[in-house]
């Protein structure tokens, strides 16, 4: 069991490189357990004050889209410039399969073993929405740890893309070359938000690939860029033969482009905001309904609403000042 002189240990393998003491950190900000929360945030705040330089990347699709196999060519192309990659994953499924980490590391084998990577795919944390909160201080923990490219895979159900694009810098879309067919099948609001779409297995077949990227190129003309004066482009790309991985890099490269970190460094702090203000209401949330008083206050003024005896603003007015009352009678 971690103690917090251990921490101050735990910290200093993590900067001298250590992947086991890193997957020890990465599990420790991921865990629930109560004991295990206080030594989470003193982790939390060395690795914050090492903060350096890094490019967060996102990746969304479908099941089976190509994700890791990317992430598995792509990191191994980053690695050989220089960079260090980590990948993490938002996996909802994983919960009822269990197996995905064994999987990940299976689908990224020559990644994952490379002392220049760290690829840990996380439990999903199911929070309100149903997705993970930890992930972003998995990625604070990396980041101290040298990483300068960090990964965060997740599969497009549910919320879970809003949540990977409101911690990430570069948000990306992998669709698969179905001659567009797919289109419709996509929601508009993620690809609204994605600041580029990659046209994966493009091996497989080239004129469907050519379609898909036509038929994307022009759906997403019709919608709102995902950044002010950011035309969203489309690539084909081959995890499996290399193809188009050079665009990627081009495309990466010109997203962090240091003229542009302004804007990525606005965008970060617009995302803490939103953090702060949803976990705020979360945990305010949680506090009031632990309180039994209040509890049963809101459940006597939710029947009565239910029942129709009182309009839902009224019932609002009410709950406002009876929690004044009870907030002041404790104070
Ligand atoms: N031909 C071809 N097959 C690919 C390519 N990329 C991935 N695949 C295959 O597609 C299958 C799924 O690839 P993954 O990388 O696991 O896909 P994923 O999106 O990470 O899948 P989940 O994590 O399950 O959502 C595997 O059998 C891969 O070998 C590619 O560029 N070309
Ligand atoms: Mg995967």
């Amino acid at each position: 069991m971690l103690h917090e002189e251990s921490i101050e240990t735990l910290f200093k393998e993590i900067r001298s490189g250590s992947r086991r003491a890193l997957a020890r950190a990465v599990s420790l900000v991921e865990s629930t357990v109560v004991a295990d929360q206080d030594l989470a945030s003193e982790l939390l705040l060395l690795c914050n004050s090492f903060a350096s330089p890094s490019r967060r990347i996102g990746l969304t699709g479908a099941p089976g889209v190509g994700k890791s196999t990317l992430m598995e060519s792509f990191g191994l192309a980053l690695i050989e410039k220089g960079h260090r990659v980590a990948v993490l994953a938002v996996d909802p499924s994983s919960k009822k399969t269990g197996g995905s980490i064994l999987g990940d590391k299976l689908r990224m084998p020559h990644l994952s073993l490379h002392s220049d990577a760290f690829v840990r795919p996380s439990p999903s944390r199911l929070a309100l929405g149903g997705t993970t909160v930890t992930t972003r201080d998995a990625i604070t923990v990396c980041e101290a740890a040298g990483y300068d490219t960090i990964f965060v895979e997740t599969v497009g159900v549910g919320q879970s893309e809003t949540e990977v694009s409101d911690m990430v810098d570069l948000f990306l879309l992998l669709v698969l070359p179905t001659a567009g067919d797919d289109v419709q099948g996509i929601k508009r609001g993620i690809m609204e938000m994605a600041h580029a779409l990659l046209v994966t297995k493009a091996d497989i077949d080239d004129q469907a690939t050519r379609i898909a990227v036509a038929t994307y190129t022009s759906v997403l003309r019709l919608m709102i860029p995902s950044m002010e004066g950011w035309a969203t482009p489309v690539l084909p790309v081959s995890a499996l033969n290399g193809n188009g991985l050079d665009s990627l890099l081009e495309l990466v490269t010109r997203f962090f482009d240091p003229s542009s970190s302004p804007s990525i460094e606005a965008q970060r702090r617009a995302q803490r905001k939103k953090r702060f203000s949803s976990d705020l209401q979360h945990e305010l949330m949680s506090v009031l309904r632990a309180n039994s008083s209040i509890q049963s206050i809101i459940s006597e003024t939710e029947h009565e609403v239910l029942e129709g005896s009182i309009p839902p603003s009224v019932a609002i007015r009410q709950l406002r000042s009876r929690f004044a009352i009870t907030i002041s009678e404790r104070s």
